[in-house]
């Protein structure tokens, strides 16, 4: 099957907006943003390029709208994920009373033990939708959904962020905030 442009693009993207800006010799600026004309000659002098219409493209159906551009569309990054270190400058928000994690169960006795950590990225990433937080899930494994009290969590002084493509972020999630959904209560 040949491979949807827009997938491998949006790969690409979440690799260097994410991860490796250095790999084409790109720098993000603080708040995580990059040029767009420069990430478009980096992307061609490595020899991954890109037309800016298609760039344009992944920025508009993107799944996830995991990218997104400045006001005035000169500038590109990544809405979240990150493992570089930026600052997305968010403002802290209130979440909504429940989110969801979606996680493999493998880990689950872990995550138990020790709560949500952060791992590799900068936070941990909840979902207000269980239907998403099992798609999350899925992709390690056997997918487990674990709900979170977030009411509680933010009444004890838990700060929530919330990144412009909808994903509820927070630094960790404490064991006592979890609990694990039965699967016949997630409709799927
Ligand atoms: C697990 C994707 C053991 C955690 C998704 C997860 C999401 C623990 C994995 C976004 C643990 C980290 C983020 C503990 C957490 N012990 N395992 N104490 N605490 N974990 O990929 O949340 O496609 O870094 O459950 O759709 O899965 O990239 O985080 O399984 O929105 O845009 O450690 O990434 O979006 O995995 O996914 P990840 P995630 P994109």
């Amino acid at each position: 099957m040949p491979s949807d442009p827009i997938v491998t693009t949006s790969k690409l993207l979440s690799f260097v907006l994410r991860h490796r800006p250095d790999s084409i010799g790109l720098q993000l600026d603080p708040q995580g943003w990059a040029d767009v004309d420069e990430l478009l000659a980096r992307l061609r002098a490595d020899g991954k390029a890109i037309e800016r219409t298609l760039l344009e493209r992944v920025v508009r159906e993107n799944d996830k709208q995991r990218f997104a551009f400045d006001a005035d569309g000169t500038k590109i990054r990544a809405s979240q994920g990150h493992s570089v270190e930026v600052d997305l400058a968010l403002q802290p928000q209130t979440p909504p009373p429940v989110l969801y994690h979606g996680t493999a169960s493998r880990f689950l006795k872990s995550i138990l033990a020790e709560g949500l950590r952060a791992g590799a990225r900068h936070q941990v990433h909840l979902s207000s939708e269980v239907q998403t937080a099992m798609n999350v899930g899925m992709r390690y494994g056997f997918p487990v959904v674990l709900r979170v009290d977030a009411a509680r969590m933010q009444l004890a002084g838990a700060v929530f962020y919330q990144s412009d493509n909808g994903v509820w972020l927070t630094d960790a999630v404490a064991p006592r905030y979890l609990s694990v959904m039965e699967r016949g209560a997630i409709a799927v």
